[in-house]
């Protein structure tokens, strides 16, 4: 569903970027009236939402007051699905860091659309931000009273070390009358502050960004600080490290007048919580007078750019680096507005590269925020969390197109162009052919002499070492001769440096080539090729560097035996030709060699299905159900694994099982929980089955799954049959 906002834009000169935005909504409302879910699970004709009634599960706002106040959130059926499943990692639990920080705010057209969808969507083109170490605080945003992060944006960003806002916005008229309500008396504002706080806790998020574009009569104020102070309080008290953001709207004169920049207007509300978003229309020399009135706190300052480019500083769009180097030199910190713009206005030539390189924009201006891995085990596949299939160890279990960026993997730090001179190779993540886990690829495409080796950024960690070896365990897929390793940087307390070369291949030639570039060069100990997918080469090294840092990882290609080629025509050597080279990388794991996954066994499970429904379905005798199925380690124990894989088998009548003898049973993948709890919706169950069997395959941190076998599962019989 697009269509062609940018010239309304134009002749209406709208005043602010909530009018803008609201704008915007009721179209989208509008067009949703027409078509509410386009491009998403298929409607049937939706009735209104009931909250209560068991569905698919969705994310979705708070509009009232009266929901804020009632805690009827905590009632919806959707609740327990919209907890966010992955904590921050303790390095990025606590305060920010004193420095510059970069504060992204989501805002893509009205927000909740394919990211709604807590188990996924089906949408392969679906927004996402995958430079997320480039970030330090993400806002989710909506014109809605509340708006509550939907999940797959908390998990993601939390895996990658980033803090997760939702926003409390009070606009226009309907805003004012609901600021009189919030605003009545200290209590009032302090029990609603206490709601808000208790909501972030209870869903896994870090704070809020209060956008009060209201005017208010003067003795509203000193309600409206009590609010934000005992916001602040209890968000700090539930959730240490949490953050509230004001956005620079009412001043403390009541008046609705964006300043800019930090003055004596807006420095109060400032003062009592964690930091001020500054409208976007400042000018050059703002961010410096923003500094000097924070004093201590200037890192607390972001500037706020509006990509859209709105009488922003630098224009914003292709030039938002303009905005950010002037930021950066004042030594304050950035509020990006809008970043979807690159989706929402289809920049050429497609949505990936145009948001690869619309980041490289700010990485050229701003430094890395997140470092990883710091911590072990670390596993990525590149998964972008959208994409047209699924694998599990190189074997395709789905071939469906799906969206859910909760399945996001750590993000490479790619850059936007490789500096390459002998020859021209193209790395990119790629999500439209088969990957070894999940649905993605990093692929290395192009042309390589033969003599060059090509390097490019995977990681940039911050990983200390002790005394076990690191196991460092990768799958590469390539072809012909093309080659690919892993280059490692280490650096000891004393800055020395190391690097070291985990090779391919296991020719001594290898060896000889890189021994002048690198302080050591290993062959991996075990090469294995994946049972299902032989093409698929898994390549087992470890290393040991006591004391050491690991800081740099970077995929290294070249080619097997470059000597071959050398010497053709007679003893003359003759220029290196360019040859084609192609090699993916499906993922890599790295863990200590004394860690290994060992998962408990099925019957300490407990899988249990609730709110079971049959119904019948048009075709033959076949039926539809519906089940909720949770589970959980007899134990209690909870937040082991980092997600779940959820399978059927559908059992056929004895009769049936016997005409067809033993023909295996196909498991059909459902779809990815990341809670303890999947929705089944309106699964077709066709006549002869007897029961179906659901089952729970549990992934470990570092990337591995039990045996489906070996998997906690729940049997149904079927109804009436
Ligand atoms: C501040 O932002 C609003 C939109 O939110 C805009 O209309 C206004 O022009 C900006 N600047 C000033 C000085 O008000
Ligand atoms: C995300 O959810 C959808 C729908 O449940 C599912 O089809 C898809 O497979 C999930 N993602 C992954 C990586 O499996
Ligand atoms: C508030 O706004 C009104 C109307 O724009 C203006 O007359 C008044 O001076 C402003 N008050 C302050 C304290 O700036
Ligand atoms: C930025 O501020 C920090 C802390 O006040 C200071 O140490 C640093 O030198 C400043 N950097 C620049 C470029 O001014
Ligand atoms: C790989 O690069 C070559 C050009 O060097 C190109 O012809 C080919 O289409 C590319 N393959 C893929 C899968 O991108
Ligand atoms: C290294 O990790 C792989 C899987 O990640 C595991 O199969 C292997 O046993 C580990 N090796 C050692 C020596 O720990
Ligand atoms: C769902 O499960 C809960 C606890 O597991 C139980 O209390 C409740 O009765 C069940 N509801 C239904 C409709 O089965
Ligand atoms: C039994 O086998 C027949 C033919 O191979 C197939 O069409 C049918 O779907 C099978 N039935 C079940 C329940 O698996
Ligand atoms: C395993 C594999 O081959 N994966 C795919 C990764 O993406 C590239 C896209 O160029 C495909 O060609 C590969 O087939």
């Amino acid at each position: 569903m697009r269509f062609n906002y940018r010239s309304y834009f134009k002749s209406h000169h709208p005043q602010t970027l909530a009018s803008l935005k609201s704008i915007l909504n009721s179209f989208f409302f509008l067009l949703s009236k027409v078509n509410p879910m386009d491009g998403n699970p298929p409607p049937d004709d939706p009735p209104p939402f009931d909250p209560l009634e068991p569905s698919n599960p969705v994310s979705y706002p708070l509009k009232t007051l009266e929901e804020l106040e009632s805690r009827s959130y905590f009632n919806s059926f959707h609740f327990p699905f919209n907890k966010a499943s992955v904590k921050l990692p303790p390095y990025a639990a606590n305060e920010l860091p004193k420095r510059p920080r970069l504060l992204v705010c989501h805002d893509m057209a009205g927000g909740y659309l394919d990211d709604k969808w807590i188990q996924g969507g089906n949408n392969p083109d679906a927004y996402a931000i995958w430079h997320w170490y480039l970030i330090d605080v993400f806002v989710y945003f909506s014109h809605s009273l509340v708006t509550l992060p939907p999940p797959c944006w908390t998990n993601t960003a939390h895996k990658h070390g980033v803090k997760v806002l939702g926003t409390f916005i009070m606009e226009w008229d309907e805003g004012k009358l609901l600021a009189n309500k919030l605003l009545s008396s200290q209590k009032s504002a302090q029990m609603y502050a206490e709601q808000l706080s208790e909501l972030a806790a209870a869903l896994g998020f870090d704070g809020w960004l209060v956008n009060m574009e209201v005017s208010l009569d003067v003795e509203q104020i000193s309600n409206l600080k009590e609010f934000v102070s005992h916001l602040t309080q209890s968000m700090h008290s539930l959730v240490p490290g949490s953050l509230v953001i004001w956005y620079d709207s009412v001043t403390i004169d009541g008046n609705l007048s964006w300043q800019d920049q930090l003055n004596a207007k807006n420095k109060p509300f400032f003062d009592i919580s964690d930091g001020i978003f500054v409208n976007y229309t400042w000018r050059e020399n703002y961010p410096k007078h923003s500094a000097e009135v924070a004093g201590d706190r200037k890192f607390d300052v972001y500037m706020g750019i509006d990509v859209f480019g709105r009488n922003t500083y630098g224009g914003g769009q292709w030039t938002t680096n303009l905005a950010l180097d002037v930021i950066k030199m004042d030594n304050v910190s950035a509020a990006i507005f809008a970043p979807g713009w690159v989706y929402e206005t289809k920049q050429l030539p497609d949505f990936q590269t145009a948001q690869n390189r619309w980041w490289e924009l700010v990485e050229r201006s701003w430094d890395i925020s997140q470092n990883y891995p710091q911590t072990l085990p670390f596993y990525s596949n590149f998964d972008q969390g959208h994409g047209y299939q699924v694998s599990v160890d190189g074997k395709q279990i789905s071939q469906t197109p799906w969206n859910n960026i909760s399945s996001q993997s750590f993000q490479p730090f790619l850059e936007f162009s490789g500096k390459s001179t002998g020859g021209h190779l193209k790395v990119v993540v790629d999500i439209k052919e088969p990957s070894y886990n999940g649905g993605g690829n990093l692929t290395f495409n192009g042309t390589l002499d033969d003599d060059f080796q090509f390097s490019a950024r995977l990681f940039e960690g911050k990983l200390q070492l002790a005394d076990s070896p690191l196991n460092f365990t990768y799958s590469v897929k390539s072809n012909g001769n093309s080659l690919l390793g892993l280059s490692l940087e280490f650096t000891s307390a004393i800055r020395e440096q190391r690097s070291v070369l985990l090779a391919s291949g296991d020719s001594l030639l290898t060896m000889g080539h890189f021994v002048r570039h690198f302080d050591n060069v290993i062959m991996p100990h075990r090469v294995t090729k994946a049972e299902t997918e032989p093409s698929w080469v898994i390549q087992e090294s470890s290393i040991a560097m006591e004391g050491y840092m690991l800081t740099k990882i970077h995929a290294v290609c070249y080619k097997l035996r470059p000597e071959v080629h050398k010497k053709v025509g007679q003893g003359k050597t003759v220029p290196f030709s360019p040859s084609e080279y192609h090699a993916v990388l499906g993922h890599l794991a790295i863990n200590s060699c004394t860690l290994n996954s060992d998962f408990p066994p099925s019957t300490s499970w407990l899988v249990d299905g609730n709110f079971t429904k049959w119904s019948s379905s048009a075709s033959h005798g076949s039926k539809k159900l519906n089940v909720k199925l949770v589970w959980k380690l007899k134990d209690g124990k909870t937040h082991l694994f980092p997600k779940y894989y959820i399978y059927v088998t559908k059992q056929p009548v004895l009769s049936i099982a016997e005409t067809n003898g033993s023909l295996p049973l196909v498991q059909e993948f459902l779809g990815v929980a990341e809670v303890e709890a999947f929705y089944v919706s309106d699964l077709l169950v066709p006549s002869g089955t007897s029961s179906v069997k659901f089952i729970i395959q549990v992934c470990s941190l570092d990337g591995a799954f039990q045996k489906l076998e070996e998997s906690p599962s729940l049997d149904l019989n079927i109804q009436g049959s």
